[in-house]
C-alpha cells in the first residue's frame, strides 16, 4: 500500500512532538501543549494508538479552570523560556479559578473536544474498552460548554464571544483587522515585552509587531482584571462572534449528545445548546448576498464584512440550512477561494484569494491550513458535496506528501511555511490515509448464488411495437433516474427502488430481451447505449439483491448476474468486452461499480457521448483514484487502471493519458519532462456509493 511510507512519516511527527504525557504542535516553535491542537491530535492518534488519544486529552483536561473554562496553552514547566507570553506574563495566579499546580495561559480555544471524543469513539476497535474514558471526559466537557454558555453569553442566544484573536486559533485573520484597528496604540499602554516566535520563522510569515502589541495589550487587560469575565467584558476592546468558534461548539453539542447516549446519560442540555447556538448563528451572521458567514463585533454591533474560511465553517458544525449551504458552496467553489478545476490551486485558503492583501504565505492571511480544510471537507461531506470533498481531501493528503508535514501551505504553489513536522498536519493527514486505507482493505461476507441470474427475462414474449420508442423510453429514464437520485456521485437506491422510473426502466430493459431486436444507427448510439446499460445493471442488481455494504457481497456480481439483450444473455464483464471494440480508453472512467471509487453517474446519448466521456475521464483523474506528486517522482494511482490493461499497455500510455486532464502546471510539466516516473497503485474502495 503506497500510503502506507507516508503514514510512517507523518507518525515520526508525532513521535518526534509526544512528551510522554501529551503532543506540542512543535518542538521549536510551540513547546507546551495548545487546546485545540490537543483535538485534532487526538483524531490522529485514535486510529493507531488509542492510549495516547486519551492522554492527550486527558493531559489537556487536568489543567480546567474551575469556572470550566480549558485553557489555550498548558505550559511545560520544563520548557519555559522558548515561547512568549508564558505563564510569567499571563499572571493567572491572579485568578481564583486558575488551577493550582497547572500552568497555563487565561484565554480558550475553539471546542473541538466533544467531536475530537466522539470521533475517537468511532474510530476505536474495542469500543467498550473507551466507555470508562468517556465517562470521564463527558463532564468536564460539560462543563466547558457550560462555562462558554453561562459566561460568553451576553444576549442568553448561544452565541458565544470570544475576546482575544489567539481564541479564535485564526490569530492574525483579516476577520480581526477593523476590530484590533480600533485599539490605537499609540495612545494606550502597552506592557514591554520580547516576541520569540519572529526569531523561530521568517516574519514574513508571522504576525506583525503591531498585531502582537493589540494581542499583548489585550492579555494585559484580562490580568488587570484577575480573570474575571464580568470586568473584562465591560473594559475589553474585543468582544467577537466567532462563526468558527461557534460552529466546532455546535459540533462538539451534537457528538456530546451522541456521547451522552452511548453512556447513557442526559443529552438533553447539549441538544439544547446545539439547537440555540446553531439557530442564533444562522440567523444572525449569515449574508445571503455575500454567500458566507460573518464575524459579529459585539461592541460596534455590526457584522464585519471580510471573508476568510472560518466563515464556511457552518458546514461543519451542521448549522446551515440547506439554502445557505447552496450560497456556501458557490462561494467557497469559486475563484475567490478554489474552483474545482481551477488552475493551481490547492485547497481552500483562509482568505479570499481575490482581496488586495491576500498573502499566500502569510499565516493566517491567506495559506492553506490542514485542520481547516479538514473540517470543511467533513462539513462539505455532511452536505453531500462529495466531489468538492474529495477534492479538499486530495489536497489535504496531497500537500504534505509533496512538500512535507508544514504548519500552513502557500496557496498557490503549495510550499511549506512556519513550522516544519507540524503536528495537527500529520495527525489529520493519518486520519484520512487510514480511512482510505482501511475501506479498501474491507471484506464482506459473500453470499452465493451458485447460478447465473438474469435480471429481464420476464418480458421476453412482451409484443414490441416499435424499438425505437423503447430506446427512446430507455435513455429518457436512465436520465431521469440519475438526475433525481444521485447526487454528486452518491445514489439514492432506496428512492429508486419505490420509483415509478425504476418500475418502467425494468419494463423497457425487459423488452430488449426479444430476439434481434435492437439496431443502432450510429457507433455513438451503441457505444451511449451499452454504457448506460451497464450503469443501470449495477443499480439495478445493487436493488434486487439488497446489497447493503459493497457489490463484493455476491460472488460473481461481474460474471453471473446478466441482462437478455437481443436474446443473448450479457454479464457486466461481456459489457465491458464489447465495448472495447471501440477502443477508447475513457470508457472505463465512464462505467460505474456502484462504489466509493467509482465517478459520478452520467447520461450518455449518441449527441453528448464525446463531452460525457471527457468529463468523466477529467472527474477521475482529478479524484483522489489519482494523486500525483511531483517532488516525489511518483504517481499513486486507482487500480482500475491495472484492470484495463488492454487499454493502458504500459506505463507511458497511462501518463500520456492522465497528462491530458491535469490542470496544475508543476504537476503536467513532470508528467511531460520526467522520464523515471514510479507508478504505484491505490487499493479500490468497494464500499457502496448509496
Ligand atoms: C498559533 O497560535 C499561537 C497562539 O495561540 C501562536 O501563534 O503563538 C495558531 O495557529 C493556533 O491556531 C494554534 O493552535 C497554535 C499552536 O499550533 O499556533
Amino acid at each position: 500500500m503506497p500510503l502506507r511510507d507516508y503514514i510512517e512519516k507523518a507518525k515520526e511527527v508525532l513521535d518526534k512532538n509526544w512528551t510522554g504525557e501529551y503532543t506540542v504542535p512543535s518542538v521549536h516553535l510551540y513547546p507546551h501543549q495548545w487546546n485545540w491542537d490537543s483535538g485534532f491530535i487526538a483524531i490522529g492518534y485514535s486510529r493507531y494508538n488509542m492510549e495516547r488519544a486519551t492522554r492527550e486529552l486527558l493531559h489537556l483536561f487536568e489543567a480546567q479552570w474551575k469556572n470550566g473554562m480549558l485553557p489555550q496553552i498548558v505550559f511545560n514547566k520544563n520548557a519555559l523560556g522558548r515561547y512568549f507570553p508564558e505563564p510569567d506574563f499571563w499572571q493567572t495566579d491572579l485568578s481564583p479559578n486558575a488551577p493550582k499546580n497547572v500552568l497555563t495561559s487565561g484565554i480558550t480555544m475553539p471546542p473541538i473536544h466533544g467531536y475530537a471524543v466522539l470521533k475517537m469513539y468511532e474510530n476505536a476497535r474495542e469500543k467498550d474498552r473507551l466507555i470508562p474514558f468517556l465517562k470521564f471526559i463527558y463532564p468536564k466537557i460539560i462543563k466547558l460548554h457550560e462555562y462558554l454558555y453561562l459566561e460568553r453569553n451576553p444576549d442568553d442566544n448561544g452565541l458565544i464571544y470570544i475576546r482575544h484573536p489567539w481564541e479564535s486559533g485564526m490569530d492574525n485573520s483579516p476577520m480581526w483587522d477593523p476590530v484590533l484597528n480600533r485599539i490605537d496604540i499609540t495612545k494606550v499602554k502597552i506592557p514591554e515585552f520580547e516576541r520569540k516566535d519572529n526569531k523561530i520563522i521568517d516574519p514574513e510569515q508571522r504576525p506583525k509587531d503591531i498585531d502582537y502589541k493589540r494581542y499583548i495589550y489585550l492579555v494585559d487587560i484580562f490580568r488587570k482584571n484577575r480573570y474575571d469575565e464580568k470586568k473584562i467584558f465591560e473594559e475589553c476592546p474585543f468582544i467577537v462572534i466567532d462563526p468558527l468558534f461557534n460552529s466546532i461548539l455546535c459540533a462538539s453539542n451534537e457528538a456530546l449528545v451522541q456521547i451522552a447516549d452511548i453512556i447513557k446519560e442526559d443529552y438533553k442540555k447539549p441538544e439544547e445548546w446545539f439547537l440555540m447556538t446553531a439557530r442564533a448563528v444562522r440567523d444572525n451572521l449569515f449574508s445571503s448576498e455575500k454567500k458566507i458567514f460573518f464575524a459579529y463585533d459585539y461592541i460596534q454591533k455590526e457584522l464585519i464584512e471580510v471573508e476568510t474560511a472560518a466563515g464556511f465553517m457552518p458546514l461543519f458544525g451542521g448549522i446551515a440550512s440547506t439554502q445557505q449551504a447552496l450560497k456556501l458552496y458557490e462561494h467557497l467553489d469559486s475563484l475567490s477561494f478554489c474552483r474545482l478545476g481551477e488552475k493551481n490551486c490547492f485547497a481552500i485558503p483562509n482568505y479570499d484569494k481575490k482581496k488586495k492583501d491576500f498573502s499566500p504565505h502569510n499565516y493566517w492571511r491567506g495559506p492553506v491550513w490542514i485542520n481547516i480544510n479538514w473540517m470543511l471537507y467533513q462539513g462539505l461531506l455532511r452536505y453531500k458535496f462529495k466531489q468538492k470533498a474529495e477534492h479538499l481531501e486530495i489536497t489535504i493528503m496531497e500537500l504534505p506528501m509533496r512538500f512535507g508535514f508544514y504548519e500552513y501551505f502557500d496557496s498557490f504553489t503549495g510550499k511549506g511555511y512556519g513550522t516544519k513536522d507540524f503536528s495537527w498536519t500529520a495527525a489529520l493527514f493519518i486520519d484520512l490515509a487510514y480511512d482510505m486505507y482501511e475501506k479498501s482493505e474491507k471484506k464482506w461476507e459473500t453470499r452465493s448464488f451458485g447460478k447465473e441470474i438474469i435480471l429481464n427475462i420476464n418480458g421476453e414474449h412482451l409484443p414490441v411495437e416499435d424499438v425505437e420508442e423503447i430506446k427512446k423510453d430507455f435513455f429518457c429514464l436512465t436520465g431521469k433516474i440519475i438526475e433525481k437520485y444521485t447526487r454528486n456521485g452518491t445514489v439514492n437506491y432506496d428512492a429508486i427502488r419505490l420509483s415509478p422510473e425504476y418500475k418502467l426502466l425494468q419494463n423497457t430493459i425487459s423488452k430488449f430481451a426479444n430476439k434481434d431486436i435492437l439496431k443502432f444507427d450510429s457507433k455513438e448510439e451503441e457505444m451511449a447505449f451499452w454504457i448506460n446499460l451497464y450503469n443501470m445493471m449495477v443499480i439495478d442488481a445493487i436493488i434486487r439483491l439488497n446489497i447493503q455494504g459493497s457489490v463484493k457481497e455476491i460472488e460473481g456480481f461481474f460474471t453471473n448476474i446478466k441482462y437478455r439483450i437481443n436474446g443473448k444473455d450479457y454479464s457486466l464483464d461481456d459489457i465491458r468486452e464489447i465495448l472495447r471494440k471501440f477502443g477508447d480508453k475513457r470508457v472505463p472512467f465512464a462505467l460505474v461499480k456502484g462504489t466509493n471509487s467509482s465517478p459520478p453517474l452520467r447520461l450518455f446519448t449518441k449527441k453528448n457521448i464525446k463531452s460525457k466521456l471527457n468529463s468523466a475521464a477529467r472527474d477521475f483523474i482529478r479524484s483522489p483514484e489519482v494523486i500525483i506528486l511531483p517532488e516525489e517522482k511518483k504517481i499513486l494511482i486507482s487500480e482500475l487502471f491495472r484492470w484495463n490493461e488492454h487499454y493502458f499497455k504500459d506505463k507511458d500510455e497511462i501518463i500520456n493519458f492522465i497528462k491530458k486532464y491535469v490542470k496544475d502546471d508543476t504537476k503536467r510539466e513532470f508528467l511531460d519532462k520526467e522520464d523515471d516516473i514510479e507508478i504505484r497503485y491505490l487499493l479500490y474502495d468497494w464500499t457502496l456509493n448509496g
